[in-house]
């Protein structure tokens, strides 16, 4: 490898120097923010605090929180801060409910952008030379251009794909020796399957990693992933609020994803009473911008649950480090009283060798009592016509569920490939109840 850092100065900055520049910056980003947002300023004062306030990275917790309601409520573009003249390019997320939430960016917080997924590149071991396919969608959702401009800004080549078409992402992968895979890992384990079935040898491609998020995966997932395309599988993180793909990513060691904080602080609070909790232990991530100019948010809340650790990491890096992101906290299943996340299932799942990580939870009420069915596809070397064989199997995944998670789940064995397939974020769960 020719550069394990893009940005060595700040990727390996001692503690100290990184808490002073994250001091700098958040106070200019607060007198940005009380001067150009009448949102901000408003809630500044109703907290009784002016930017005089904020001295150092400490003085954060002064500083109101974010939601997404926030920016809801100031749709399309009242949390600009610049005038659109300024705004070079504009993403929103649909979300499920209610208006989109819109970002704003300026040509400098595309750079900004730019050079974290460089940074996330390089840890992943890639560089000038490689070859990227970029199969996240293009357009409102930020992946596509997340990771194209992220690859273009290190000299690598780019195949920009966007999602769909499957066979056609097949034969230009061939071709075109694509040697990093960008996309989410539901969609990763579509395209591995039909790798398979497109009769290429898999020595013929030449990919060697996958860049991969925007939805949650265990280790067990990355596993697969990892033997079916013969890969390194890296996780990326980010938000369309914050900046896309690119605010946390892994490096060699994949012990947790390091978060670019000289651009946006990371804390971890308890989602119900919003205190700042101690480092290591899992809450809420909450990411304040330091240097974003279209749209600055102040202590946004993700919803993602995981944990902070900022002691230097064997790659080098001192950047801190946050966990694998077990699920929003919108994402958890109450089922009879037993808190679960869909990951939760997904890792018990595939420490057995006959599932497949293709799986959906339906969730219901059946006379006042909540039940989860699991549908999960199992492998077609293991799916027999001998109901024995596979109720045998059935039985010891329920018996693992239960005994790992505290809770009886409806096991359902499906055939293999009679799980929808998903281009983009995977629906995991179907919650009748919500229906
Ligand atoms: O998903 C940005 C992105 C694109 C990240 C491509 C990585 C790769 P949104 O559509 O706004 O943006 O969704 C953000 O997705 O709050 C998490 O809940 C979830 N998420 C993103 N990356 C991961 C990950 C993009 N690596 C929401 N692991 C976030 C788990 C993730 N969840």
């Amino acid at each position: 490898m020719k550069n394990k850092y893009w940005n060595e100065n700040i990727e390996r900055m001692s503690r100290e120097d990184m808490r002073k520049l994250q001091g700098i910056r958040l106070k200019q980003t607060v007198e940005r923010v009380y001067h150009d947002s009448p949102f901000y300023r408003k809630k500044m004062q109703e907290l009784d605090i002016t930017p005089d306030d904020i001295n150092s990275i400490d003085d954060i917790v002064k500083l109101p929180f974010t939601t997404k309601y926030d920016l809801r409520d100031n749709y399309p573009f009242g949390m600009f801060t610049v005038p659109m003249s300024q705004i070079v390019r504009i993403h929103a997320s649909s979300g499920t409910t209610g208006k989109p939430t819109v970002v704003g960016h300026t040509r400098r917080d595309l750079a900004m952008w730019a050079e974290c997924m460089s940074r996330a590149i390089y840890a992943y071991g890639l560089d000038e030379s490689d070859i990227f396919q970029v199969s996240y969608g293009y357009g409102l959702f930020t992946g596509g251009f997340g990771a194209h401009y992220g690859a273009e800004n290190v000299g690598a080549s780019v195949i920009p794909m966007s999602s769909g078409n499957t066979a056609k992402q097949i034969t230009l992968m061939h071709d075109f020796g694509a040697t990093a895979l960008c996309c989410t890992p539901s969609y990763a384990l579509y395209l591995a399957d039909a790798i398979r079935d497109s009769g290429y040898p898999l020595e013929e491609f030449k990919l060697k990693a996958g860049v991969f998020g925007a939805e949650p995966w265990t280790e067990n997932m990355r596993k697969d992933l990892e033997r079916k395309l013969n890969i390194k599988a890296y996780n990326i993180y980010g938000l369309s609020e914050i900046a896309g793909p690119g605010v946390a990513f892994e490096c060699e060691c994949q012990d947790g994803s390091h978060v670019n904080e000289d651009h946006f602080y990371p804390e971890i609070v308890d989602p119900e009473t919003l205190q700042p909790l101690p480092e290591g232990e899992t809450g809420e991530l909450v990411l304040t911008h330091l240097t974003k100019e279209g749209m600055p948010l102040l202590r946004y809340r993700t919803k993602d649950l995981t944990a902070l650790r900022r002691g230097t990491c064997s790659c080098g890096r001192t950047l801190a480090r946050i966990d694998r992101i077990m699920g929003r906290s919108d994402d958890m299943l109450i089922i009879r009283g037993v808190n679960v996340f869909p990951t939760q299932i997904e890792s018990v799942m595939l420490e057995m060798p006959e599932f497949e990580p293709h799986y959906q939870l339906i969730v219901d009420r059946v006379n006042n009592t909540d039940t989860m069915e699991l549908q999960v596809e199992v492998r077609p070397e293991f799916y027999t016509d001998e109901i024995s064989k596979m109720m045998a199997m059935q039985k010891r995944l329920y018996a693992r569920l239960q005994s790992v998670l505290g809770l009886s789940v409806n096991v359902r064995l499906v055939e293999p490939r009679s799980i929808e397939r998903s281009t983009g974020k995977a629906k995991r769960v179907v919650d009748k109840r919500k229906l």
